[in-house]
C-alpha cells in the first residue's frame, strides 16, 4: 500500500471498499461478493495480517480484515487513552471536550462491568456537585396531582430499593463501522457496560406525585450545561413514553456496583432505562417533569437520536418525517476474549471464547460464532441473566485446523428471531443503532 500519502487501511476501505480491495489486494469483488483471493493478492493480504490465511477461500470481499480494522490513531496530539481518576488507563478516549470515552472490547470480559471499566459519554461539561449526596433534590412536577420535590435521603427512606444487573449502552455504539462514515463520536462496539445499579422504579415515585391524565411523556433535567459554556443551554434533555418511564425496571439510581454513583456517571442520582439508548438516562437528575406530549429538549428534535423508519441511500438525508425517535437498541454480540490481534501459540487446535450479548427490549435467543467467516456456524452456550436487561455471557470452544490467522465472527439472534447483519443496517447520518457482527482476529503461531 504505498502512494503519495500514507491512508490508514480505514480510510482507504472505508472511501470505496470494493476499490480498496482491489488496489491493497488485487482482488475484484465478485458479484456475490465473494472475490477469491489468489496469487499475489493473497500473499499481500497474507502479508498484511502477517500469516497464512487457512479459510482465505471464503473471505468476503470489500471487508477490511479484522487485525487492520484495529483502531489505530497516530495522531501524537490526541491521546488514545484515558486518564481519569478512577477509571482504568486502557479505556480508548474518543473526545476531551466533551469527555467521551470507550472501553475496549476485550475489557468487557468480566460478568459484570468494573466502574473502573464502565465508558464515559458526556453531551456537555460535568457539573459541579458538591455536598452531601443524601441532599440532592430531584423535583417532580408538570401533569401530576402533587408536584414533589425529594432530597435523596428522602428518596432512599420512602421507597424500597432494588438492585439489579443491566446494560447502557450509547445510541452511537458500534457508529464507526458506518459506511459511508456517519457524523458523532467513533464508537467500536465499547460504548456499553453491564453494572448492578441499585435505586428504586421511577414509577414508584412518579406514582406518589399522582400521575395526571394527560401525562404521556417525561422530560428529563440536569445541571450540566452546553459545551459552548452558555449558563442558559443545557447539554441535554431527552424524555421517553409514559410507558418506559413505568417500566418497573426504569430506575432512579443512586449506586454502581454496589458503591455510591461515581460523579462521572452522573452522582449522586441519574436514571436508567436499561435497553434503550443511553442518552435516556439522564445523569445528575435534578428534576422529572411529566409532559402532556412528546418532550422537545435539547437532544429530542431534528435528526439527534432519531432514525429512519425506511432505509435511505448511505450518505442521503433522510426526509423529517421518516424518522423515527430511537428507543429500544438493538441486538449486539461480543467477542471478549480473546482481544482482538490475540496471538497463541503454533499448534493451538481448540480455542476457547467468552463474550456477551443483549438485544435492547428483547431477549437473547441464540448466539452463534464462526472461525470461517461465515461459512459455517457453531451455538455458544449462554449463561443465565440475572434479570431482564441483564447481558448474556457467552463461552464457546471452536477447533481451528491449522496455524494461521482467524477471524473470529459472533453473531445474536433475538427473541423476534431478528439477527445482527453482516455489515450496519439502516444508515443514518449521525449512524445511531449499528450493530453489526462482532469480529475479531487470532494468530494462531
Ligand atoms: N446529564 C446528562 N446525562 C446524560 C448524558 C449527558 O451528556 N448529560 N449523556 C447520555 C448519554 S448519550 C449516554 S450514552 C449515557 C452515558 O452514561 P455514562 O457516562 O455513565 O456511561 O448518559 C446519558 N446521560
Ligand atoms: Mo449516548
Amino acid at each position: 500500500m504505498s502512494g503519495k500519502r500514507e491512508r490508514s487501511a480505514d480510510e482507504l476501505y472505508r472511501d470505496d471498499a470494493a476499490r480498496a480491495d482491489a488496489i491493497a489486494f488485487g482482488r475484484k469483488s465478485g458479484a456475490d461478493g465473494r472475490g477469491f483471493l489468489e496469487g499475489a493478492g493473497l500473499a499481500v493480504m497474507s502479508a498484511a495480517v502477517g500469516a497464512a490465511i487457512p479459510f482465505s477461500r471464503n473471505m468476503p470481499a470489500g471487508v477490511m480484515p479484522a487485525l487492520v480494522g484495529k483502531r489505530d490513531r497516530n495522531d501524537k496530539a490526541h491521546p488514545l487513552t484515558l486518564d481519569f481518576p478512577g477509571k482504568d488507563k486502557a479505556l480508548a478516549l474518543i473526545g476531551e471536550v466533551p469527555l467521551v470515552a470507550e472501553t475496549p472490547v476485550h475489557l468487557l470480559d468480566d460478568d459484570t462491568t468494573p466502574t473502573e471499566k464502565f465508558y464515559i459519554r458526556n453531551n456537555g461539561l460535568i457539573p459541579d456537585v458538591a455536598g452531601d449526596p443524601d441532599t440532592w433534590v430531584v423535583e417532580i412536577d408538570g401533569e401530576v396531582n402533587t408536584p414533589l420535590r425529594l432530597t435523596l435521603g428522602e428518596i432512599k427512606a420512602r421507597f424500597p430499593a432494588t438492585t439489579r444487573r443491566m446494560v447502557l449502552e450509547c445510541g452511537g455504539n458500534g457508529r464507526s463501522f458506518y459506511s459511508p462514515p456517519a457524523q458523532g463520536n467513533p464508537w467500536t462496539n465499547g460504548g456499553a457496560g453491564c453494572a448492578e445499579w441499585t435505586g428504586v422504579p421511577l414509577a414508584d415515585v412518579l406514582r406518589a406525585a399522582g400521575i395526571g391524565s394527560s401525562a404521556i411523556y417525561t422530560a428529563h433535567y440536569s445541571p450540566d450545561r452546553h459545551i459552548s459554556g452558555d449558563a442558559h443551554r443545557a447539554a441535554l434533555s431527552r424524555g421517553v413514553r409514559l410507558e418506559k418511564a413505568m417500566d418497573k425496571h426504569s430506575m432512579i439510581v443512586w449506586a454502581m456496583n454496589g458503591a455510591p454513583l461515581t460523579h462521572i456517571h452522573g452522582g449522586p442520582v441519574r436514571l436508567l432505562y436499561p435497553g434503550w439508548t443511553g442518552s435516556a438516562s439522564q445523569k445528575w437528575v435534578s428534576r422529572i417533569r411529566l409532559r402532556d406530549r412528546e418532550h422537545d429538549g435539547p437532544g429530542m428534535t431534528g435528526d439527534q437520536y432519531r432514525v429512519p423508519i425506511r432505509p435511505v441511500v448511505p450518505g442521503d438525508t433522510p426526509e423529517p418525517s421518516n424518522l423515527r425517535i430511537l428507543e429500544a437498541m438493538p441486538l449486539r454480540s461480543i467477542v471478549t476474549s480473546p482481544a482482538n490481534g490475540a496471538r497463541v501459540l503454533a499448534g493451538t487446535r481448540t480455542l476457547d471464547l467468552r463474550g456477551a450479548a443483549w438485544a435492547g427490549d428483547r431477549e437473547v435467543k441464540q448466539v452463534d460464532v464462526s472461525v470461517d467467516f461465515g461459512v459455517s456456524w457453531q451455538e455458544a452456550s449462554l449463561a443465565a441473566p440475572h434479570n431482564r436487561y441483564d447481558w448474556r455471557r457467552w463461552t464457546a470452544t471452536v477447533k481451528l485446523p491449522s496455524d494461521g490467522y482467524y477471524e473470529i465472527w459472533s453473531r445474536a439472534t433475538d427473541s423476534e428471531d431478528e439477527m445482527q447483519p453482516f455489515t450496519p443496517p439502516n444508515w443514518n447520518p449521525h449512524g445511531y443503532a449499528a450493530n453489526p457482527i462482532h469480529r475479531i482476529a487470532v494468530l494462531i503461531g
